[in-house]
């Protein structure tokens, strides 16, 4: 859908707040920092932040384990400081969306203290509560978290569901008082000044009606079994007549287990229920949960193309290498050896920013950002990691050396390291003990270092920005793969009524001799990531090129 919005426009800019800036040297990013660190956003271009969960919390997954969805989290800061980081960035002209996590809350949350204290609580039915089967769980359903998704709980003797950890519970969606709370704490938000959500696991907010258990496929990706619901079309529509209708706000569903055939029926300007949703489809590319598996250039490009499909005549995409979950795009999808690690970040760069759809930045991505060392489990901080080792090596499954490796590879803890301000002790972030390791490699890859180098990453992030900016056909035109089958080279045009493009990636650190299976007379070379080539085609594309050109 090619209308005209302000978030089809924006470049968003993914906040983790407790490893962005520290201010009070407890070694946890506050809100404080975030502020401080505005400048660096908005010199970057980016138009928007999503702020990870900033809400009360006890921390059992770093914030999305709500105790109080109205109050900030004192490790972050104060209310004041959330409306003055609202102020500081309208001052910018810039906007801010934050994390809905209403899937779940914590079993710290009010209601579910009341839920849990006995079968006839008014609050009983918030969460999903039912009888055990044979002296087990109801069924085989399994946590994304290690073991069963349900909790046996002593006081009423039931048990309730939680898809993700025991401090976890799972919203009964289906409750009408819950619904309506939830839509009271969106109202909050909006009074407070945000101009949008990023709605986490939101296709899982509806419960299949019944619950059998799942067969042995469905347990491999149990997301599948657990997003699209019955019932979350009526709740996302409910949802964006009672809340969302009328405030023009950015709206982004994070939907795993959903596929690109059903993502219209979420993203479809027709029907009123959210703007765009995030794909797993290229994230999981070559893994099942943390198991590396081998993938190509030509599987790669075909998510992208697919995706960019998905929404049909009505949708829009949301488009993103990494975020707070997945590993740094740097060490996933290119080279983090010194040879590679810089001109594939910035083929990386284009790949993102290039494509159509709403561009979403993880902090230290624009710096090339890369994971860091694990040695041994007791590295990990991540609540994830944990349940894979119980389930596989402390069961006695798997051995640690067939685990470890690839858990080092797709650990969600590859993005939380803190951000890499300066070559200095910690990073720049904490003048005190980090909540969790700087990567070691922050006396290198930093953003002292290249804020004023134009080779650098950030500076190349810089100009990709201010390129899309300044041409509609890079955010509106229409996007198309000219060389699918091509092993290494992703070539694509953009093109509108006024303008096109051709966009070049070498994705190998090989050079590549290509020739380009079309005609087009290259008549402007706008930004290349290596000096060479600058046209014309055929040419060798050095290792991991990209270019952008204006073609006829
Ligand atoms: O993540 C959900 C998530 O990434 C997966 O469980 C996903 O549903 C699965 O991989 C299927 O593709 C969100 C947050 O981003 C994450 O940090 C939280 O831990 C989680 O929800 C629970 O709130
Ligand atoms: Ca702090």
């Amino acid at each position: 859908d090619n209308e005209a919005r302000w978030w089809k426009e924006a470049v968003v800019y993914q906040v983790y707040p407790r490893s962005f800036q520290d201010t009070n040297g407890d070694g946890m990013g506050d809100l404080p920092g975030l502020i401080s660190r505005l400048d660096h956003i908005q010199a970057l271009g980016a138009t928007v932040v999503w702020l990870c969960p900033h809400y009360d919390t006890p921390d059992i997954d770093n914030g999305y384990d709500i105790r109080d969805y109205r109050k900030v989290n004192p490790d972050l800061g104060t209310m004041a400081d959330f409306e003055r980081l609202v102020s500081e960035l309208y001052q910018r002209g810039m906007r801010l969306i934050v994390d809905l996590v209403v899937n779940h809350t914590s079993d710290e949350h009010e209601w579910f203290r009341q839920s849990r204290s006995s079968r006839n609580n008014p609050y009983r039915d918030f969460y999903i509560w039912r009888d055990g089967r044979d002296g087990g769980p109801p069924n085989n359903y399994p946590s994304f978290f290690g073991g069963s998704a349900w909790q046996l709980d002593a006081p009423t003797g039931q048990y309730y569901l939680h898809y993700f950890a025991r401090k976890q519970p799972d919203l009964n969606w289906e409750n009408p008082k819950v619904r309506q709370h939830v839509y009271d704490i969106m109202r909050f938000w909006l009074d407070k000044g945000v101009s949008g959500f990023r709605m986490d696991v939101i296709p899982y907010i509806s419960k299949p009606d019944e619950m059998p258990d799942l067969s042995p496929e469905a347990l491999i990706l149990p997301e599948y079994a657990y997003a699209n619901g019955p019932h979350v079309h009526d709740y996302l529509q409910e949802m964006n007549r009672e809340v969302l209708a009328g405030h023009n706000l950015l709206t982004v569903g994070e939907a795993g287990g959903v596929t690109f055939e059903q993502t219209p029926l979420y993203v479809g300007s027709d029907r009123h229920e959210l703007d765009m949703i995030f794909h797993f489809d290229l994230a999981h590319l070559g893994r099942v949960d943390w198991k590396m598996q081998p993938w190509t250039i030509p599987q790669l490009k075909s998510m992208v193309i697919q995706e960019d499909q998905s929404g049909g005549p009505h949708g829009w995409s949301a488009t993103f290498l990494e975020n707070h979950d997945h590993p740094r795009s740097v060490s996933r999808y290119g080279d983090d050896r010194p040879q590679g690690r810089i001109q594939s970040a910035k083929a990386l760069a284009v790949l993102l920013l290039m494509r159509r759809g709403t561009p979403y930045i993880y902090q230290g991505e624009e710096i090339g950002m890369t994971n860091i060392p694990f040695s041994s489990i007791a590295d990990f901080e991540d609540i994830n990691a944990h349940g894979i080792w119980k389930t596989t090596v402390e069961s006695g499954a798997m051995d640690a050396t067939e685990v470890l490796p690839d858990l080092r590879r797709t650990s969600r803890d590859n993005a939380r390291t803190p951000m890499q301000w300066d070559a200095s002790e910690n990073g720049g972030f904490t003048t005190g003990k980090p909540w969790f390791r700087v990567n070691p490699n922050h006396t290198e890859i930093n953003v002292a270092h290249q804020k004023h180098d134009p080779q650098s990453v950030l500076t190349f992030y810089r100009h990709l920005i201010a390129l899309r900016a300044n041409h509609r056909t890079l955010i509106y035109g229409a996007f198309q793969d000219v060389d699918p089958s091509h092993p290494a080279v992703f070539a694509f045009t953009r093109t509108d009524q006024n303008e096109r493009f051709l966009i070049l990636i070498n994705l190998t650190g090989e050079p590549q001799n290509y020739v380009l299976p079309m005609t087009a007379r290259i008549t402007d070379v706008l930004l290349t990531s290596t000096s060479n080539p600058q046209s014309p085609l055929p040419a060798e594309l050095p290792a991991w090129h990209a270019g952008i050109y204006r073609i006829e």
